[in-house]
């Protein structure tokens, strides 16, 4: 080969690795795993919309290289598609992070997920622990009501991008009213900086406090990290080198004591 034909099969080479950019999906990698074309809200019939299947559209999908240098809880694992693998099948919900799982990160609240009963999809939690974030439109409490465990080993600063899907409408994005005019974005944690070297709870970073929506019953969220910013808007989709996504199902109170729950359920016994 002469020099000038190597020149030219170097641009080529060059080029072709461009044109191959967004193919890196297809490789091993971190994946959502939140419900994309299947059942996301039983109790409300539902469907989910979120970017988590690379084969599923309309949805994009959200995919992090198999490094792991940056993610929650103690580990993560790779697949070669979104839900662990699974895409387009729901159930099994959850199938790459519950929680208390060895990899899951979520630290409070307590995680649900989606089983089947018979014919009917249910509710249940992820473990023997229950409980909800609190009473919708109530405040979003760093290291009181919500906290997650990450670790940065990348040799760059990562960022945190967390969203609730407030209106139950099975997409993430925009923002739901509470009394009051008061704003609760579906974006509750925009590109927050986990500086190079961290590990623990994310709250003692400081994290910005943020509006519980006013819908109460069940809701999905993701929590991204990742060696660069999302790009805003941000829907939950996106490429990354390196990272972690993990998506959990929370429940936000009604209001409603348990024990005002069970008396009501009993009166409701003889009438
Ligand atoms: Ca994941
Ligand atoms: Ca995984
Ligand atoms: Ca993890
Ligand atoms: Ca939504």
């Amino acid at each position: 080969m002469n020099l000038c034909k190597g020149f030219r099969v170097g641009i080529m080479v060059a080029l072709l690795a461009l044109v191959a950019a967004p193919a890196i999906a297809q490789d091993e990698g971190e994946w959502g795993d939140a419900p994309e074309g299947a059942m996301a809200y039983p109790s409300l019939g539902i469907i989910g919309n979120f970017p988590t299947c690379q084969n599923v559209g309309p949805a994009n999908f959200i995919y992090h290289g198999a490094l792991c240098w940056a993610f929650f809880g103690p580990s993560c694992d790779f697949e070669m598609e979104g839900n662990a693998g699974n895409c387009p099948a729901w159930p099994p919900y959850d199938a790459d992070e519950c929680f208390a799982d060895m990899d899951a990160g979520l630290i409070m609240p307590p995680a649900y997920t989606i089983v089947p009963v018979g014919a009917s999809l249910v509710v249940t939690p992820c473990t023997a622990a229950t409980g909800f974030i609190d009473q919708f439109c109530a405040p979003g409490i760093w290291g009181g009501n919500i906290d997650i465990q990450v670790t940065n080993n990348m040799p760059v600063d990562g960022v945190v991008n967390v969203l609730f899907d407030w209106d139950q409408n099975g997409a993430w994005g925009g923002q739901s009213q509470c009394p009051g005019g008061v704003p609760a974005p579906e974006h509750v944690l925009v590109n927050f900086a986990v500086p190079m070297g961290f590990a623990g709870p994310l709250s003692l970073l400081g994290p910005p406090n943020f509006v519980i929506g006013p819908n109460p019953g069940y809701i999905w969220a993701r929590f991204t990290i990742s060696e660069l910013p999302v790009q805003l808007p941000w829907d939950g989709s996106g490429g990354f080198e390196d990272g972690e996504t993990e998506d959990y199902l929370i429940w936000v109170w009604d209001g409603v004591a348990s024990q005002d729950r069970t008396w009501t359920a009993i009166k409701g016994l003889y009438r």
